[in-house]
């Protein structure tokens, strides 16, 4: 009953969150357009112009350890571009029983995860420098961080 209750609550905070919105937050790869001469390659983001939400927050993920995987979660509203600036990293993406593998590796590649998209990071190569830009600043509330909790309100999403 009380997980009932709760469910519903999710489902229902989710759904104002997606209001006027169609559900099909998904995930895509972006180019990014380089400017490149004969001293080398520059890639400029800039907010409105090529980039597919405005940034609030920008991390990187770099250092991490031989055989280690992160991630292992999903956001409710979310929006990402991850850039792997330098190295390489397998990004495994999970949505509406859809599952798709990429592998950045590019400078001048973004992939782009919106809300409700499990995410799971492997692979990471030891030079692995991982940029995120992010529509939101740090939420933990935005986190859905167990799968079957994930699995539970993408049933109950799209029914
Ligand atoms: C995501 C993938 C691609 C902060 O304090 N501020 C931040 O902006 C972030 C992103 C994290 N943190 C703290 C929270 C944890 O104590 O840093 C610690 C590590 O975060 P987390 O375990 O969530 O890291 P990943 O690599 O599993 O996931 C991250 C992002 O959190 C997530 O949004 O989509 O990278």
């Amino acid at each position: 009953m009380v997980q009932t209750l709760w469910l519903a609550c999710e489902m229902e905070e989710i759904a104002r969150l997606h209001q006027g919105e169609e559900m099909t937050a998904n995930t895509a790869l972006i180019s990014l357009q380089i400017h490149g001469d004969d001293r080398g390659s520059l890639i400029a983001l800039e907010n409105g112009l090529n980039l597919p939400f405005d940034v609030k927050r920008v991390y990187y993920i770099y250092g991490t350890k031989p055989d280690v995987a992160r991630g292992f979660h999903a956001h409710k509203k979310l929006k990402q571009l991850l850039i792997a600036v330098s190295g390489s990293v397998t990004v495994k993406c999970e949505y509406a029983d859809r599952k798709k593998e990429y592998t950045l590796n590019r400078p001048d590649e973004g992939l782009l995860i919106e809300g409700f998209v499990w995410r799971e990071m492997h692979d990471f190569s030891p030079d692995c420098v991982l940029v995120v830009l992010a529509d939101e600043y740090y939420s933990e509330s935005d986190y859905i961080r167990d799968y079957r909790r994930f699995l539970n309100l993408e049933k109950e999403t799209n029914k």
